[in-house]
């Protein structure tokens, strides 16, 4: 039978691994529907196998996207485009027919909630990217499992792309391949469409056909997918013929910065990424599938999908509890998943750094598992001072991308504290010769390494466990330079979700502002919120309804306060082992607290400071009434103008009932 002539469809593809009879009916009309569409040469359904994955690095090395570093075994460096180097919030739209399904309705400007998009703009956008946009290329079948294979808390996506690189990146963060397919039966599963959007030959470069000078304003005035929809220009107006622009590739990273869109579509189980090549935009399972599909799928199933590590922490008497965190970027989440305690006789074990699914099981345990496979961590500031476990760990099997090589084929980064023996020189991220003096990074801030989960040396022997860890406390935290103590634990349930919705994080400002802000990241969730903030906080506080369930302790923690000189007051990394010990002992009702205005902090002695040298506690552990009074106000501005109507009364009471706590200091 001729190609074209199969099933019926108008697919011109060839299948050159696989056959379309061995897969489920849906998955089959999703491939043909989308293959028909998008017109890719070949067809490629994944196996998973070791020499599926050895013949697509090598061909990945052949065609210049990946480089093989010669110092390690079976690791990998790919450059990416410059323009292409990170998650995109303004491009990354949630679609459901009302808004309110997806973001709060602010009281004043935008939502930071995150985006909606129309079910009218999303179709135009769709039409205007899709069609004929992996002409020349591989369309890949990645079946992928979120969560350990077979496990009941686990979920099942399929994942369409004409990126090699995601598929070997796909293979080391999720279960991936054949066995996921006969797990999968004719069950449900997530449709994943992801698209470099760089058709093939390059010279047929995505267009809109109007004239030329309208693109070029287009391009420089860098419109983002605004809330209210697509751009004004009518997508309706892009084509693909002609070859206006003839830009080469960029270190032979295709992508289509101009076109980017991640779009998920919670009503219809879809997400849709087109552009971009980078992890977060397009690994389809982890942030956009494990979090923002997740959280929709786990409000209605009873359940949360969040932003935490998980880890197990053993005590010198052999009992062990596990706990999950959820942290916003650049407090060293992956850090502290993999710490090695300094305290003697405790043990870390990790099960994830990044996300954790969880629910409450008959018996009222709240219930964990790690949906990933690997880790996606940030390489600047990883050494073997910062996290021995995780350099350990990328030894192997691991692509890195956007870091800097050394010419004797070993990677380097901003942080990584390693001599260079003479004679050895770098190459950046820009592909460049680099020297210190240079004034840029040699690696990408937002660099990556992609490595297996179970290399690390402290992986948890329950991580693939099937019905999950039981989580007996939740950490909440933030890089608070100020007024925030080392540890809190929350007063209640409810205030614990209140603590969550206020979190604040130090972080890196737009470059208009320069320099350290305190932005607002609830939940460490705010760009991955499935939908609206408001429902999500009472989904939270209704898990006090479970009728068995063993609520697990709340704390905040604070890792990076200051003294006056600007220094840190706690030294942080393996002696953040003492404030677990305290959460654990708390836990079991062993450990003495202070009751304080905005929760219990450990009692004088009850923090193991043993073997510290001088911490300056009283700076440490200091509640001002003036830092309070304004922390309270700005929280409630926020949470006000953000989630407005749509603030559950709970939390309104709970912000009231701070701010009487603080006013009475
Ligand atoms: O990851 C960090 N953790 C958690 C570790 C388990 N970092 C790195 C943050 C960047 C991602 C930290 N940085 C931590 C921390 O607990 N604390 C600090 C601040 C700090 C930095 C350096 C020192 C101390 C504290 N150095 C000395 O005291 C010598
Ligand atoms: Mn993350």
């Amino acid at each position: 039978m001729p190609p074209q002539l199969q099933n019926g469809l108008n697919l011109s593809a060839k299948v050159v691994q696989g056959s379309l009879d061995s897969l489920p009916q849906a998955v089959r009309e999703f491939l043909e529907n989308n293959a028909e569409l998008c017109q890719p040469d070949h067809i490629h359904i994944c196996d998973g196998s070791e020499e599926e994955n050895g013949r697509l690095l090598g061909q990945m090395e052949e065609e210049g996207i990946l480089r093989r570093l010669k110092k390690y075994d079976n690791c990998w460096l790919a450059l990416t485009d410059p323009r292409d180097v990170a998650r995109i919030e303004s491009k990354t739209v949630i679609v459901t027919q009302e808004q309110r399904d997806t973001v709060p309705i602010p009281k004043t400007g935008l939502s930071q909630l995150g985006r909606w998009m129309s079910e009218e703009d999303f179709e135009k956008a769709f039409n205007a990217r899709f069609p004929g946009c992996m002409k020349g290329r591989t369309m890949y079948v990645i079946p992928f499992s979120m969560g350990p294979l077979g496990s009941p808390l686990s979920k099942i996506g399929i994942e369409l792309t004409d990126s090699p690189y995601v598929v070997a990146s796909m293979r080391i963060m999720t279960r991936m391949g054949t066995p996921v397919l006969e797990a999968l039966g004719d069950g449900e599963f997530v449709k994943c469409l992801h698209s470099v959007g760089c058709p093939l030959p390059l010279e047929s470069k995505c267009i809109i056909s109007e004239s030329k000078v309208k693109i070029k304003k287009k391009a420089e005035q860098q419109t983002p997918v605004g809330a209210s929809g697509t751009p004004k220009q009518g997508p309706g107006a892009l084509t693909w013929e002609g070859s206006l622009f003839t830009e080469p590739l960029v270190n032979n990273w295709p992508c289509n910065p101009e076109l980017t869109l991640i779009a998920h579509l919670p009503d219809r189980r879809e997400i849709i990424s087109f552009g971009s090549g980078y992890g977060g935009n397009s690994l389809l399972g982890k942030k956009c599938f494990a979090l923002r599909m997740a959280s929709r799928l786990a409000k209605e199933e009873g359940w949360l999908a969040e932003h935490m590590l998980i880890l197990g922490i053993t005590n010198p008497e052999g009992e062990k509890k596990y706990l999950a965190a959820a942290f916003p970027s650049a407090c060293g989440k992956t850090n502290l998943a993999m710490m090695n305690p300094s305290l003697p006789g405790w043990k870390v074990e990790c099960v994830g750094d990044d996300i954790a699914w969880m629910k409450f099981d008959a018996q009222g345990h709240l219930r964990a598992i790690n949906p990933e496979n690997g880790f996606f961590g940030v390489a600047p500031g990883t050494s073997v001072k910062t996290n021995p476990n995780a350099i350990k760990t990328i030894q192997k099997n691991t692509i890195f991308t956007n870091v800097a090589e050394t010419s004797d084929g070993g990677v380097y980064w901003e942080g990584i504290d390693e001599p260079l023996a003479s004679g050895v020189t770098i190459t950046s991220w820009k592909n460049k010769e680099w020297s210190p003096e240079d004034g840029e990074p040699c690696a990408h801030p937002n660099s990556r390494f992609c490595t297996p989960a179970s290399q690390c040396p402290i992986i948890d022997a329950a991580w693939e466990s099937p019905e999950g860890v039981p989580i007996e406390g939740i950490i909440f935290g933030g890089r608070r330079p100020a007024g925030v103590p080392l540890v809190y634990e929350a007063l209640s349930w409810q205030h614990g979700v209140f603590v969550g919705a206020a979190m604040r994080s130090e972080a890196t400002a737009a470059a208009e502002h320069k320099g350290k802000i305190i932005m607002h990241d609830p939940f460490a969730m705010r760009p991955f919120f499935g939908y609206n903030f408001g429902k999500y906080l009472a989904h939270w506080l209704s898990m006090a309804q479970h009728p068995a369930a063993k609520l697990p302790k709340i704390f905040h923690v604070n890792w990076f306060r200051r003294d006056k000189e600007g220094k840190f007051l706690w030294p942080g990394f393996g002696e953040n082992s003492r404030v677990l010990e305290w959460m654990f002992n708390r836990i079991d009702g062993k450990a003495s607290a202070k009751l304080t205005p905005i929760g219990y902090i450990p009692k004088e002695d009850a923090l193991n400071l043993k073997g510290l040298g001088h911490i300056n506690v009283m700076e440490l552990f200091s509640i001002s009434k003036e830092f309070w009074e304004k922390e309270v106000e700005d929280i409630e501005k926020y949470l006000e103008d953000q989630v407005n109507a749509d603030l559950p009364c709970e939390i309104e009471r709970e912000i009231l009932a701070l701010k009487q706590r603080i006013s009475q200091m």
